[in-house]
């Protein structure tokens, strides 16, 4: 294969996840290289050269945010967001299944560049594989000096902290996530300051995705101009994708950036299940715009690309919805979510996200009122840029751009009760 691969580069097998595997195809030689000789500044400019940006949904590049921190401040921590939670993505947990030892280097690379002494993996409460997989090699890494005290016998000592989530969407959101693990309840904070300025107990934090801090090893191995070498010029480098929905072969895809959204669902997923026709596509995990098939022709899986056609990258959690389903009933699935996920300390997500999601349920239910898709639009217009957070923009962007592209669904759903394909929900 011509094409570098980050993170499929190995067969998966019974122990291709153990530190014995992960050493045998030249892991924790990046480590061994930083600590043999590069400078912390060293690393962070073949991150910023590299053109990395981050991969938990934002996108912004990773080597700037390192930039931000106070590099003559006593303390710097640095936290590992893996509270993957947004519906459609799924590939952090990958990750931890086969490859945590990729990221327990990215994040010792990270914590020699930052000068962190304490570093902290915040991991999804609903997880159970990922989390027994990462503490296994938290112990085999830590018994072959790779964490902890004077790593490879360098100057450089850095713990791993695990942090177990408890099943809370919210906590995803960098700033619930830090308040979570100072042991709050956890409301997101305003933003400035970020985290980069004052994070984890007022001390600069850098966090970043894990996909983005397992990608730090290669980078630091090739040399950050190779990586940057990949994809496309403003998006460089390889993603993991997820696509899910109705295609015939669901699943985890590694491609370089720039690679054909049609292609992905058309060939890599197989097509769309039962041979239908393709109805519409969430490019980006749920909170993402979603795209009519006529939106999506010339779209190709980087930022600006997506962002022409009307929507975002996002996590890269690419959800695929046939001809015949029901776009009142996909709705209500989504607004129910993030009602549910609203931590309620904004009146506006709390309130809002509860309206529009009783709203959406009656239309579905058969009993909308005229007026609901105004009132609908109206909430969205009461929540957006209105929160601390970005959740109440997520719950909003799928009512906006579902009424939006599906309209007539909507109101024929409220003018004969009855949804347009019938009785059932499609899945
Ligand atoms: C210092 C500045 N730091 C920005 C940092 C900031 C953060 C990063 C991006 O939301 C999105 C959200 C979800 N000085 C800075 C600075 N930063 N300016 O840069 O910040 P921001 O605010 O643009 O985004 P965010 O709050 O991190 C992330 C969307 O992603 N999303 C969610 C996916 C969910 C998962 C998951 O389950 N794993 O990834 C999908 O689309 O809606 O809009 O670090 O501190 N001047």
């Amino acid at each position: 294969m011509s094409e570098p691969r980050i993170f499929f580069n190995f067969p998966v097998t019974a122990d291709s996840h153990t530190l014995a595997a992960y050493r045998a195809r030249g892991g924790y030689r990046a480590l061994e290289k930083a600590l043999g000789g590069l400078q912390p500044a060293d690393i962070e400019a073949e991150v910023k050269a590299s053109g990395l940006r981050g991969r938990g949904g934002a996108g912004f590049p990773t080597g700037m945010k390192w930039s931000f921190v106070d590099k003559q401040s006593p303390t710097v921590y640095l936290c590992c967001n893996a509270d993957e939670g947004e519906p459609g993505t799924f590939k952090d947990r990958w990750i931890f299944e086969h490859a945590s030892h990729q990221l327990i280097e990215g994040m010792l690379l990270a914590a020699y560049a930052l000068r962190v002494r304490h570093a902290f993996i915040y991991i999804r409460g609903e997880f159970d594989l990922p989390l027994r997989r990462l503490r296994e090699a938290l112990e085999e890494a830590r018994a072959a000096g790779l964490v902890g005290e004077k790593i490879l016998g360098s100057d450089f000592s850095c713990d791993i902290i695990v942090h177990r989530g408890a099943g809370a969407y919210v906590c995803g959101e960098e700033s619930s996530l830090l308040t979570s693990l100072e042991g709050f309840k956890a409301y997101p904070r305003n933003k400035p300051p970020f985290p980069a300025v004052k994070g984890l107990y007022q001390a600069p934090t850098v966090i970043n995705n894990v996909e983005t801090l397992a990608t730090v090893p290669w980078i630091v191995a090739h040399g950050g101009a190779a990586y940057a070498a990949i994809g496309t010029e403003k998006n460089s480098g390889t993603r993991l994708f997820g696509i899910s929905g109705h295609v015939n072969k669901p699943g985890l895809y590694e491609r370089a950036t720039g690679y054909p959204l049609s292609r992905m669902i058309f060939g890599d997923a197989g097509g769309i299940r039962g041979g239908k026709a393709l109805k519409a596509v969430i490019p980006g995990g749920s909170s993402t715009p979603i795209l009519r098939t006529e939106e999506i022709d010339a779209v190709t899986l980087d930022a600006e690309s997506v962002q022409q056609a009307g929507s975002m990258l996002g996590s890269g959690g690419i959800i695929v919805i046939a001809e015949g389903t029901c776009m009142v009933r996909l709705l209500q699935v989504l607004t129910r979510f993030y009602r549910h996920e609203s931590c309620g300390q904004c009146t506006p997500c709390r309130e809002g996200s509860a309206l529009m999601d009783k709203i959406i349920a009656r239309i579905a239910a058969g009993r909308g009122h005229q007026g609901d898709l105004e009132r609908l639009e109206q909430a969205t217009k009461g929540i957006m840029g209105n929160t601390v957070c970005a959740l109440g923009d997520a719950a909003s962007m799928p009512v906006v751009s579902f009424l939006k592209k599906f309209r007539d669904e909507f109101a024929y759903f409220v003018d004969t009760g009855r949804s347009m394909f019938g009785g059932r929900l499609e899945v």
